[in-house]
């Protein structure tokens, strides 16, 4: 078998719709993981990537996640992600028909599949799909007193490193915590600046060097190079950019007791997450952690929820955390395992009572 066929045929997914963009050269891969509770959600990344293939394993893996994130946010929705792999970032009208296409795709799927924002999709963006499209989170109407998606997964990406503070160190006050925020993008940026605000000891890295100069001069962050981000000593490290960050043969000279950032997939392999928890190094599972996107797009823009609740529910990633760190530490697993195990529970409780197959592909509030 060649690659293509092996990456799908060890993807647990349910399907993956597939089209070649001919004007701009762009693959496109909707990766929709499961249904098991609801229609498929998870945002749209615009990337390059070294071959086609590596967008559909990046599209493969990020759904799968979403549909454990879904799960443990108590989210009544599916997970899936869509991944536009284009031949160099695009601007102005090829990208305008690029997304003009690719949401008429979305559509096509009738509702099975919900988007929204992710890696190089923004606002506009999102505003111009959903011209075309009933099925766009993130859009100007998803804004809630100012707070973006991006807002709110900071806003949980913090509530969750409160949590391993406490697990770890007895508390959860960040004054004169010293945290590496790697990756300063809409989530990233605005984590810092939550942090820096608490009262922490902010370092800061980004690939972009403006971006991360921008961030330096205004908010008196102080910037690392992105070949140290791994060894530069900090109580937690907060990866925020792209996944497959950490690997194992990372874990030996990791110098940060905690891992807990916004990324999706920052660890390259499963075995990282053990490697991590026998070096003593405590992981807050990435879809755990960055559930609060979701929340805040599903709660905001289909449930109407007041801002007070969303902040609640914001708040309430911490406490899941704590509850995964009591499952990894009872049963003596790694917490990767341990969420996986929390989010495989309330996904064979759906299955059982049949969820899925009552409400099909209609997002229903209470159904989780
Ligand atoms: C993510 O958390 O990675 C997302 O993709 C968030 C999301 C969820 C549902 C719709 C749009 C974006």
């Amino acid at each position: 078998m060649d690659a293509f066929t092996d990456a799908l045929q060890g993807w647990d997914g349910e399907q993956v719709t597939c089209r070649f963009d001919r004007p701009t050269g762009t693959w496109i891969f909707i990766a929709s993981h499961s249904t098991a509770l609801g229609p498929a959600c998870g945002g749209t990344r615009m990337r390059t990537y070294p071959r086609p293939l590596d967008g559909l394993t990046d599209a493969l893996a990020l759904g799968a996640a979403m549909t454990r994130k879904m799960a443990v946010a108590g989210l009544p929705c599916g997970g899936g992600k869509a991944v536009l792999a284009v031949p160099e970032l695009l601007q102005g009208a090829a990208r305008e028909g690029l997304l003009e296409r690719y949401v008429d795709l979305v559509e096509s799927l009738r509702g099975g599949f919900l988007t929204g924002p992710d890696m190089n999709i923004g606002a506009a963006d999102l505003d111009l799909m959903a011209a075309r499209s009933e099925h766009v989170f993130g859009t100007g109407a998803g804004v809630q007193e100012g707070r973006t998606i991006s807002d709110a997964t900071a806003i949980g990406t913090l509530a969750a490193i409160r949590a391993c503070l406490r697990h770890r160190f007895g508390g959860d006050a960040l004054r004169d915590r010293r945290v590496l925020v790697q990756g300063l993008g809409g989530v990233g940026g605005e984590l810092v600046g939550l942090l820096v605000a608490a009262g922490a000891r902010v370092l800061v890295s980004d690939v972009d060097a403006t971006r991360q100069a921008e961030l330096v001069g205004r908010l008196g962050v102080e910037p690392i190079d992105a070949a140290d981000v791994l060894t530069t000593p900090c109580d937690v490290f907060a990866p925020c950019a792209i996944g497959g960050v950490i690997g194992p043969e990372d874990v030996a000279t990791l110098a940060a007791p905690i891992v807990c950032g916004s990324a999706n997939n920052p660890l390259r392999t499963a075995e990282t997450a053990d490697a991590l928890g026998a070096a003593g190094i405590l992981f807050a599972p990435d879809y755990v952690v960055n559930g609060g996107g979701a929340l805040h797009a599903i709660g905001v823009e289909t449930f109407g929820w007041s801002s007070s609740l969303v902040l609640e529910r914001l708040e309430a990633i911490g406490d899941t955390l704590l509850e995964v760190f009591r499952l990894a530490d009872a049963h003596g697993v790694s917490t990767a395992a341990a969420a996986e195990r929390l989010a495989g529970e309330r996904l064979a409780a759906a299955r059982s009572t049949g969820a899925a197959g009552r409400h099909g592909a209609t997002l229903v509030e209470g159904t989780a």
